[in-house]
C-alpha cells in the first residue's frame, strides 16, 4: 500500500473531512509530505512530562533526543502523532496558562502549536470563516475553531493573540506576505519577541521551532481498537 493510499484509508478511518486530509498539502512547503500515521511502540512509550485533564504532554526541548531539535510545522506535527500526540491545542484559558508557565519558567523563546488558518483546499466556499483573518482559525489537532482573534475568548479573561508583532499591529497580521509573498498560516506562541510578552502569533509554517505535543484521542482511541492488549 502507497503512503497516500495508507493515509486515506486512516483518514477513513479516523472520519478525518476532505479539508482535513487537504490540510497535510499547503502546509508543506517541501513536495510530498503527508501526516504520519501513529506508531503502537511510540504511543505506548510515549513521553508523558506533565497531565492535564486526561492528557498528556511533553516539550520537545525536555527530552534527550529532541532537545536540540527546530522543525517546521508539518515535521513537529509528525513527531508528535507518531507518539498518538498532536502539536498542543489550547482550548481553554486554564491550559493556555499551562503553556505560557512552561515558556516562562524554561525560558523558551516560542514553540508550536497545532493551531491553523483555513486558507487550503477546502475552505474557500465557507462564508463562516470570513474575514479568514477574524473567523478563520481553528486547532488541526481536533479540528476545533477557535474564536475570533479579536475577542476574548467565552470564559477567558484575555484575548491570548498578541497587540503588537512585526507591523507593529495587533495579530493575526500575515506580516510575512508582504516581506517575501508567505502566508502565515500556523499559531507560534512567542515568548515576548516584540516586547508583547507571552503571546500567540500566526507564523509562516516552514519557520523551524521547537513544539509542545499533547494527547490526542482519535489518534489513541485508533491505536487500542487496533492492537488489542495495547497499554497506553
Ligand atoms: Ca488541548
Ligand atoms: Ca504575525
Amino acid at each position: 500500500m502507497s503512503l497516500l493510499s495508507a493515509c486515506l484509508v486512516l483518514a477513513a478511518i479516523l472520519g478525518l473531512t476532505s479539508a482535513a486530509i487537504n490540510e497535510i498539502r499547503p502546509a508543506a512547503q517541501k513536495p510530498g509530505r503527508f501526516l504520519s500515521l501513529p506508531q503502537p511502540q511510540k504511543c505506548a512509550n510515549r513521553p508523558k512530562e506533565f497531565n492535564y485533564r486526561g492528557h498528556n504532554y511533553f516539550f520537545s526541548g525536555h527530552l534527550p533526543q529532541f532537545r536540540n531539535t527546530r522543525l517546521d510545522w508539518l515535521d513537529a506535527r509528525n513527531i508528535c502523532r507518531e507518539f498518538c500526540m498532536d502539536l498542543v491545542s489550547m482550548e481553554t484559558q486554564e491550559e493556555n496558562n499551562l503553556v505560557f508557565r512552561l515558556i516562562q519558567q524554561n525560558d523558551v523563546p516560542y514553540i508550536w502549536t497545532s493551531g491553523r488558518l483555513c486558507d487550503f483546499k477546502g475552505c474557500e466556499n465557507r462564508r463562516d470563516l470570513e474575514p479568514k483573518s477574524l473567523y478563520g482559525w481553528f486547532w488541526s489537532a481536533n479540528r476545533v475553531k477557535m474564536a475570533p482573534t479579536n475577542q476574548v475568548p467565552a470564559g477567558w479573561g484575555y484575548n491570548p493573540w498578541s497587540q503588537t508583532g512585526h507591523k507593529k499591529v495587533r495579530q493575526p497580521d500575515n506580516a510575512e506576505f508582504d516581506i517575501n509573498g508567505t502566508n502565515e498560516s500556523c499559531l507560534s506562541v512567542l515568548n515576548n519577541v516584540y516586547n508583547d510578552g507571552i503571546a500567540w502569533h500566526d507564523v509562516a509554517c516552514y519557520h523551524e521551532k521547537p513544539f509542545i505535543c499533547e494527547d490526542s484521542e482519535e489518534l489513541l482511541n485508533y491505536v487500542a481498537s487496533t492492537n488489542r492488549g495495547i497499554r497506553l
